[in-house]
This record gives C-alpha cells, structure tokens and sequence, in this order.
C-alpha cells in the first residue's frame, strides 16, 4: 500500500526545505536534516535575487519524529541553495555523519568572503566543531558568478574525500580533502580553457568501476581521488553549463548511460547522451534553454524514455522561469523523437519507482491531478497533499520514495510503498542512498529547478 511512511513536523511554517539523512552512528536509527526558511531560495542572480523575509533554520529529527536540535543561521546566512549548500558525510570515519555547511559568521556581512567559512557541526551535540576559511577566488566577479558553492563527497577506494566547489559559468575552483580536513588535491578551471562548466546538478558515481568515485562537474568529469580529468564530453564544442545529469542503465544492453540537458550556448546540441566514457551516443539538434527534464522507464521491457523541457528564450531576466515550456520527448538510448507516451504533460510529473518494480511510476506536481502517484498508463495509485521536495531512495527501505512539504503547516511527510520488493534497482542501492547526502547542494533534490516542482 503506499502511504505516508514517516511524518515530520519542523514546527514552523516553511517555503523552502532541503533535507539530508544523517548517520548517529552503529546501532542507531537514522536522523533526518531538514534546512529551511519561510522565504522563497534566493538565487545570486542579479534579475532573479530578492529580499530575504526570514532566516534558514537547521532542525535535526530523530526516525522517531523528536527533535535532536534547531539552529537559526541568522541574518549573515543568504536563504538560498547557491548561498547556502550543506552536505552529512563521514569524515573522519567513525560512523557519524557530520554536517559541513558554508557558514558567513560576520553577524551582519552576508555577502562577505572575508568572514565566509567551511563549518562542522557534530550532529549528536548540535555544536560546531570546526571552521575554514572558504575559498575567495571568485571575490571580484559579479553576484551570479561569485556566489555558486557547492559541496560534495565521495570515495576514493574506500577513503572518504569531501569536495568543495565555487563557481559554475565561469572561473570554476574545486577542492579535495581527506580525513582531518588535509587538503588531497585542489584545481581551478578557467574561464579561458575550453570544455564544459559546471551544472545544476552534481552526481558522483563510479563510472568506470575502478573502485574510486568520479564527480561530473557538469560533463566534466573528475576524479575525487586526485582531481584529475577522466573525460569532459564535447570538450571542443561546447563550453557551457548543463541543467541536469542523470545516469541510467539500459535494460537490455546493460550499458550505463548519462543523459544531459544543457542550458546556455544555444549553437550548441541542447541534449545530448553520454556513454560511460562521455563519447556522444546522440545529440538532439534543436535550440533552445533546456530547463529541466527526466528520464523514465516506462517502455516496453522498462526502455527508458528521456524528456527535455526548453524555456522560451525571448522572455526577459528571470521571467525566464514562467514562460511557456516546449517539452521534447525521445527514445533515450537511440535518440529517436517519440510523441509523449504519457496521459499527462511531462513537466507535470516527476518519475519515482515507488514500488521498486523497475517500471517508473510518476508523482503529478502540477494541474488538476497535483498531488497524484499514478502509473505509466494514468492510473491513479494514491493522492497525497504536499509540494514536492525530493524522490529517490530517501528511506533505507525497497522501491523509491516521495518527499513533500505541507508548507503552511511545516509538516514534511515521506510517501513510499510498504510492500515495495527492489527488482533491477537494487544494483544501485548504494548510489541511490549515497546521493541522498548531497540533496542539500545544488538543485541535487531535483532533476529540474525548485519553482517548476514545486508546484505553484
Ligand atoms: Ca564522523
Ligand atoms: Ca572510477
Ligand atoms: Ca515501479
């Protein structure tokens, strides 16, 4: 049946959240962190910012639904996801996730570099443990430039490494450290170089399973072990950033594919599919800003179908962002352009396999049908109230699942299956789960941006 599975009150209302699991160590059930305001995400876009009317809290909540602890950032702490991005990872191994967050500590500077820190938090007390300067390359660019931080992690042959980011359009600087906070390696990505720049949307995954994690800075994609460059895709042909990034396997060929949507540099293919060593499979020739998009398993023998959403690009600044979309649909593996196989527009659905069956089904965040799980075919499985935060493996339990936000009573609830058995997925269990502890970076929790899932 599927059904609210766990319930969350954050105890006040909300407008954004971000959520992360949180590991309190052996024998103990997981926690869950929730970063959130009662005010829109700011972006750092000059046309897009606006005034903050609240301040970002930090609430951990035990799996039994108490509250371990809030924290209020305060004023210094620009509500949004670029400002803002935090990450749980476990360091220093022992078990404990700790919270790492980009933190302005000047109580009343926040847009200052000089006052911007890398901060710890140990989730079992609440209290920081650590501070380091973060990085002020960017200082001279403008508000859309200097502001983009990401936060990452991933293995290098089973050692832990966290990775740092700043920028995505222009002059890109990454950081790697180990255990102890050594710095294992660092790299700047300039303007000037060619290839592409960084995404919304920051996967790390072991693409050529060699027992150390990559990290796809946009389709760029790097090793966490040293920083080194494995493959950047079209690196002479295109030099701008993508929307999204997602990995899939194909289920008759077992080849892992990584499909990708890109935004900027309309003379360039706007989609294009990757092989597991970033040689272009295909690559649509249409224009346009392609936004957002999926893929979907929901062919015959679950074939995967890929949509790509383009914004109207004669809207001015942000307005971008409520112009009437062209959605694309295609075969994902050949590329071929297939009419929407589904009852419903695309960009009103996001696909969850909610009972790990490896078919997609689909949660319907927009129109008259908002708030539905239906299958591939229309049918309406179970209807649940809430704004979309987040899909994936957000529980350590078979299938996918649903995070929404009732935001006006500050609830969150996770909807999922109970009697969900993982089928093909479950090869993947542990990238689905790792994945989960980069939701609070970057537009991770969505394969498209906050205000088209959202719902309005
Ligand atoms: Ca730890
Ligand atoms: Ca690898
Ligand atoms: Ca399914």
């Amino acid at each position: 049946m599927i059904r609210i599975m766990k319930e969350y009150d954050l105890g006040q209302p909300f407008m954004q959240v971000r959520s992360v699991p949180v590991s309190l160590g052996k024998g103990k059930e997981e926690a869950r962190l929730f970063v959130h305001a009662n005010t829109p995400n700011l972006d750092p876009w000059e046309e897009a910012m606006t005034f903050p009317v609240d301040t970002l809290k930090m609430t951990l909540i035990a799996a039994d639904g108490t509250h371990l602890w809030q924290r209020d950032l305060g004023i210094n702490v620009i509500p949004g996801i670029w400002f803002s991005p935090f990450i749980s990872f476990d360091l220093d191994g022992d078990g404990v996730d700790e919270i790492w967050y980009v933190n302005e500590t000047h109580p009343k500077r926040p847009f200052s570099f000089e006052h911007r820190v890398l901060e710890r938090i140990d989730p079992l007390t609440g209290e920081t443990t650590g501070q380091w300067p973060w990085p002020r390359d960017l200082v001279h660019e403008t508000m859309s430039h200097a502001y983009r931080f990401n936060l990452a992690a991933g293995y290098a042959h089973g050692a832990p490494v966290l990775i740092c980011g700043q920028g995505t359009y222009g002059d890109m600087y990454l950081q790697g450290y180990s255990a102890g906070m050594e710095l294992r390696w660092k790299l700047k990505i300039a303007a000037s170089e060619p290839g592409a720049r960084a995404a919304h949307h920051t996967i790390v995954f072991d693409i050529n399973k060699d027992g150390v994690d990559e990290i796809f800075w946009g389709e760029r994609v790097l090793s966490v072990d040293d920083g080194h460059e494995l493959f950047c895709g079209d690196r002479d042909s295109f030099k701008a950033h993508s929307d999204i990034l997602i990995p899939f396997e194909d289920p008759e060929s077992g080849k892992i594919y990584v499909y990708t949507c890109r935004e900027g540099q309309n003379s360039a293919p706007r989609v294009v599919l990757y092989d597991d060593r970033m040689n272009a499979v295909w690559r649509s020739p249409d224009g346009g800003h392609m936004h957002g998009g999926w893929v979907a398993a929901i062919g015959e023998n679950r074939r995967y179908v890929a949509m790509a959403l383009s914004l109207a690009l004669d809207a001015k600044g942000g307005d971008i962002h409520s112009s009437t979309p062209i959605l694309y649909y295609f075969d994902a593996v050949t590329g071929r352009r297939i009419d929407n196989p589904l009852t419903l527009s695309g960009e009103m659905v996001m696909p969850v396999d909610i009972n790990g069956d490896g078919y997609s089904e689909f949660f319907v965040t927009k129109g008259d049908r908002r708030g539905d799980v239906m299958d591939r075919f229309g049918e309406t499985l179970a209807h649940f109230d809430g704004n979309l935060i987040t899909i994936g493996k957000i529980l350590d339990l078979p299938g996918q699942q649903a995070m929404l936000g009732i935001r006006d009573q500050g609830k969150v609830i996770v909807v999922g299956d109970d009697e969900a058995v993982d089928g093909p997925g479950a090869k993947y269990r542990d990238y689905n789960r790792f994945m989960q502890h980069m939701m609070g970076s970057g537009y991770n929790s969505f394969n498209a941006h906050p205000d088209s899932l959202l719902g309005k």
